[in-house]
């Protein structure tokens, strides 16, 4: 695998949230008291103050693959909004947790679940979902990206790994109804896993060319951004790691398009 790129974008600080319920107030109290300490040290540092919530960022680089890595939660925060996902997610059963692969009808590798703004609705892997009203802690988790990020989401794919057999199939997330001017903002929460990038033009067994994948480890709290033309020229993939025993909760958030012209046909997916 090819070892990927990475540059320190810019360094730590930390943030000012105001998140409702009493573990998340904890939370925020502690962030408080280090953003004091920090903020001493940085007055100077306007040119990191450009969003209310700066991490330190990995660049991962490779050609047409432009993403962003950091650790956005703590430990104790992430275990704590993991918690809280297991307790507020209602994840889609019956044929609603079933997707078209080339026209055959398969149970998905996983469990999924889909959250947004009002009447917004997603097609993938050839099945139409609709978004669910926003839970406290997705919001919560929506608004944290996009004070990190500056980037705004109105929807919310999440998947849950019950373990390393759950897993997630080679594709790209290029649907003509994502804006494809926004970043897709993936958050990890559980147990780490690997996760593939594999270059279009190198797929397959009569691929054009040959590309070295890239492989990342995505770690409990941390924040993948998978920047415009990423999802164009790479595909990516979850596999299967059968020593993994505990499980793990993604949500990838998108900013779907509100143009009523937008058509999103149905296309053979992956799951
Ligand atoms: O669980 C993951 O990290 C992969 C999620 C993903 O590929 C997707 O939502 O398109």
């Amino acid at each position: 695998m090819e070892k990927f790129v990475i540059q320190d974008r810019n360094k730590r600080r930390c943030t000012s949230d105001t998140p409702a319920a009493s573990p998340r107030k904890k939370i925020k109290q502690e962030r408080d008291e280090k953003m004091k300490e920090e903020d001493s040290e940085d007055d100077e540092d306007t040119a990191f103050a450009e969003f209310s919530n700066p991490v330190p960022w990995q660049k991962i680089e490779a050609e047409g693959l432009d993403c962003d890595y950091a650790l956005l939660f703590s430990k104790e925060e992430a275990d704590c909004l993991f918690t809280q996902l297991e307790e507020e997610v209602v994840y889609a059963t019956g044929e609603e947790s079933k997707v078209q692969v080339y026209g055959k009808v398969y149970n998905i590798p996983r469990k999924q679940a889909t959250y947004g703004d009002a009447g917004l609705t997603y097609t993938y892997s050839g099945v139409r979902r609709i978004a669910c009203p926003w839970t406290p802690t997705l919001e919560y988790i929506r608004d944290t990206v996009t004070k990190t990020t500056g980037q705004t989401f109105n929807f919310v794919l999440v998947n849950r790994y019950k373990d390393g057999q759950d897993h997630m199939g080679e594709h790209h997330d290029d649907e003509k109804e994502l804006d494809p001017r926004c970043p897709i903002a993936s958050v990890s929460l559980g147990a780490a896993r690997d996760f593939f990038f594999k270059h279009r033009d190198s797929r397959g067994k009569q691929s054009r060319r040959q590309i070295e994948p890239v492989k990342l480890e995505l770690a409990h709290g941390s924040l993948l951004l998978m920047n415009p033309p990423t999802n164009t020229f790479w595909y990516h993939s979850l596999p299967v790691r059968k020593k993994i025993l505990l499980p793990r909760i993604n949500l990838t958030f998108r900013r779907i398009l509100l143009d009523s012209k937008r058509e999103s046909k149905p296309k053979p997916g992956v799951s």
